[in-house]
């Protein structure tokens, strides 16, 4: 049995880490979708180096909850048939013992040099413009996926899809594509599909199987 799962802040939001949702779309006034894009980057680094900053620093005060720590019981049981993809830029997967989990929107622990390309191991604030250790320029910035760039490993999540005979979405409102797009991959190469979310998604139409409710009470459930 071959299982994929894709997961969106919803699965970390009981670690205590908001969802998009949660803060509404907005972060000091500006909309996320400004904020997280190169374009809001190159017009005001400094909101958008407070924005990951603060991030970062909140994800690292956080816990894997019981949805977390069952993902990573259903890859000890499943081992290479099993396979994570969150849209998630906290560490909080691999925090619980998953370590079949593909960051397809990056992740706010690597900065990323905007001068030699270098991806590193990064934990500290990036607005005091810290060296690239590769190059030594100050141009590192979050290693996240902005709107308009391209998601990491998308060749490595379609094959997996592609194979998969269940497909299961946790804690994500199915609005951003190509993530969102992933369950009508799923279904057409004749995977069983099922979304657990506390509400329902503009995706859960697309699903076999819709459990809601919150994630550290029904993704245990699912996998027992
Ligand atoms: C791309 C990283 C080219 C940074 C993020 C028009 C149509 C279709 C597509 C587009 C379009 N216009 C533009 C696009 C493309 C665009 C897009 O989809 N835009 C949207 C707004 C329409 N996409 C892109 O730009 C992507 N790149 O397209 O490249 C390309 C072309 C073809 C093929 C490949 C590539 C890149 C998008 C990545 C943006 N970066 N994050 C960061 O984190 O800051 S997006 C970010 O928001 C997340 O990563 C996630 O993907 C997205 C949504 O967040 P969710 O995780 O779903 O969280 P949300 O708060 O929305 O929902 C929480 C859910 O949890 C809710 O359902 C709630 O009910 C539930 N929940 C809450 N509490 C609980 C719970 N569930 C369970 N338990 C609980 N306790």
């Amino acid at each position: 049995m071959r299982v994929v799962v894709l997961t969106g802040a919803g699965i970390s939001a009981e670690s205590g880490v908001p969802t998009f949702r949660d803060a509404g779309g907005l972060w000091e006034g500006h909309r996320v979708e400004d904020v997280a894009t190169p374009e809001g980057f190159a017009r005001d680094p400094d909101t958008v180096h407070r924005f990951y900053d603060a991030r970062r620093r909140a994800a690292a005060q956080a816990e894997p909850n019981p949805a977390h720590l069952a993902l990573a019981r259903l890859e000890q049981l499943l081992g290479d048939d099993f396979l994570i993809v969150t849209q998630n830029v906290d560490d909080l997967h691999e925090r619980a013992g998953s370590e079949r989990v593909v960051h397809m929107h990056g992740d706010l622990f690597m900065a990323l040099c905007e001068s030699c390309g270098d991806r590193s191991p990064h934990s500290a604030d990036l607005i005091e413009r810290p060296p690239c250790p590769n190059c030594g320029e100050r141009m590192l910035r979050p290693d996240v996926v902005w709107f308009g760039e391209m998601p990491y490993e998308l060749d490595r999540i379609d094959e997996a899809l592609v194979r998969c005979d269940l497909f299961a979405a946790i804690g994500t409102s199915g609005g951003v594509y190509p993530a969102a797009g992933f369950v009508m991959v799923a279904t057409e190469f004749g995977a069983r599909t099922i979304e657990l979310n506390l509400a329902a998604s503009e995706i859960t139409p697309l699903f076999d199987e819709v459990r809601h409710g919150p994630a550290s009470i029904v993704v245990p459930e699912w996998v027992e």
